[in-house]
């Protein structure tokens, strides 16, 4: 029996790494048959386990293992799992009534979230909202926006990308495999730009924005073009931090061409970063903005926020859909926004950061597998290479992740090359589970170097 000690407790679930069982256990296991037998081999999972309850830093599973979650179900339970302030909004919700539909007979919940998010958002301008169910589904929104505001098509998408599996975003996202292999044919006029990049380019981002916009204007022509979508941090892509000023650039070539800037803040807003979006890191105003994940403590929910202006320009009744909005959904966003703001989430984000990048740091010197550690607050990532080089090396990541998972702790990989070992622990993980985590991370670089 593997254990982290600690008498917390959060929703009456000790705050701890405990193992009793191999990982999987046999309840797993057994279940792991049902789901084979019964869910499409199209849908993936990291770990062949079962969930029975989480709450704070830990997941618990149906054999009893408690796994400390640097995960936080892909960057979305940034407030915990069933944080009390959510469970309450959606208690009181699910019990008055469960859905309308926004589009048919309205409710005060969805006014609320808009209002929120227009005064959370970068940006003093006036500003509208519109919810939606998923990430993807508030990306695809957004392009519609930006084309009918300027009556352009071109939309433009960056390197490493990722926006969803949508057909539109399938198209908007970088990597084949497995996203868009065999799937096509895809969405048309999206072209895709070079990223910067800085481990990799070697630029400065004025010198990588530069290269971006004179593509952009030679191949597609700045007045063609209705948005440009970016990840201000890119997620899937392997959390590649731009260089400073390329964002900036990429902004001021939008404005000054009558073009769209759509930050794609999906992943990196809501805290995350240690901002409330990563786009203030820069200092940039996009004119539209896309959140989902860590708005509403795991309920589906997705936006778009953006300028009064390009948001009003469309026909009313052009966007919407059955579900957006839901009305528990609104209410685990409230919940999850009144967490963020009475407990200072970004500050907890900054102190993760604080916690994480020497050790992270620690272990590259140490291993020399590591070319890169980087990220900002609750977002922080490894980029791990054959030694001495910057050649990715997909396998040893993989095996990292799977020891790391074998002892408990829930890790992610991502990356085009497959070679990132990312971190996204819920902001209220407690600082003994995370340096418990930081201890079984490290002893897995050194277990799969032996
Ligand atoms: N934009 C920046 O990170 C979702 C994808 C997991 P949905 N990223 C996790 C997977 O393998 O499907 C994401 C994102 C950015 C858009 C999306 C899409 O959000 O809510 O998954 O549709």
């Amino acid at each position: 029996m593997t254990t982290s000690d600690s008498s917390t407790l959060v929703n009456g679930i000790a705050q701890e790494r405990r193992l009793v069982t191999a990982i999987p256990g046999p309840k797993s296991v057994e279940m792991q048959k049902r789901r084979t037998g019964a869910v499409s081999a199209g849908v993936g999972a990291t770990m062949p386990i079962f969930i029975d309850r989480a709450a704070g830093g830990v997941v618990v599973d149906i054999d009893g293992n408690s796994l400390i979650d640097m995960g936080s179900g892909i960057a979305v339970t940034t407030v915990g799992n069933s944080d009390q302030g959510v469970v309450d909004r959606v208690t009181e919700q699910v019990a008055k009534f469960t859905h309308t539909c926004f589009m048919v007979t309205q409710y005060e919940g969805y006014v609320e979230v808009c209002e929120a998010l227009n005064r959370l958002t970068p940006g003093d301008h006036e500003k509208r909202s519109a919810l939606f169910n998923s990430g993807a589904e508030a990306v695809e929104n957004a392009v519609k926006i930006a084309r009918v505001y300027t009556k352009r098509q071109a939309v433009v998408v960056f390197e490493h990308g990722y926006h969803g599996r949508t057909n539109m975003t399938m198209a908007m996202t970088a990597k084949a495999a497995p996203y868009k292999t065999g799937f096509g044919p895809f969405s048309p006029e999206i072209y895709r730009m070079p990223m910067s990049y800085p481990l990799h380019d070697g630029l400065s981002g004025p010198e990588a924005a530069a290269k971006a916009i004179s593509r952009m204007s030679k191949e597609i022509g700045a007045d063609q073009i209705a948005a440009i979508v970016i990840e201000p941090i890119q997620g899937e892509g392997g959390f590649i931090v731009p260089a400073e000023g390329f964002l900036k650039d990429i902004v001021k070539f939008a404005n000054d061409n009558g073009i769209v800037f759509v930050a794609d803040e999906v992943q990196a807003g809501f805290c995350r970063t240690g901002k409330w979006f990563a786009s203030e890191h820069e200092g940039i105003v996009p004119d539209l903005i896309t959140t989902a994940k860590g708005i509403a403590g795991g309920l589906p929910l997705a936006a778009v926020t953006g300028r009064a202006e390009i948001m009003d320009s469309v026909h009313a009744g052009g966007l919407g859909g059955t579900y957006g909005g839901n009305p528990i959904a609104c209410a685990a966003a409230l919940g999850s926004i009144a967490a963020m703001e009475s407990q200072d989430m970004n500050a907890k984000a900054v102190r993760i950061e604080e916690i994480m990048r020497p050790r992270l740091e620690k272990i590259a010197e140490e291993t020399g597998v590591i070319a890169e550690v980087r990220g900002r607050g609750a977002m922080i990532a490894v980029e791990i290479t054959k030694p001495g080089t910057h050649e990715p090396d997909a396998e040893l990541t993989s095996k990292i992740a799977k020891g790391c998972h074998g002892e408990g702790v829930v890790v992610l990989t991502t990356g085009t090359y497959g070679n990132i070992l990312r971190f996204l622990p819920p902001l209220v993980m407690p600082e003994h589970l995370l340096e418990d985590a930081l201890t079984i991370i490290e002893q897995q670089f050194k277990e799969a170097l032996a």
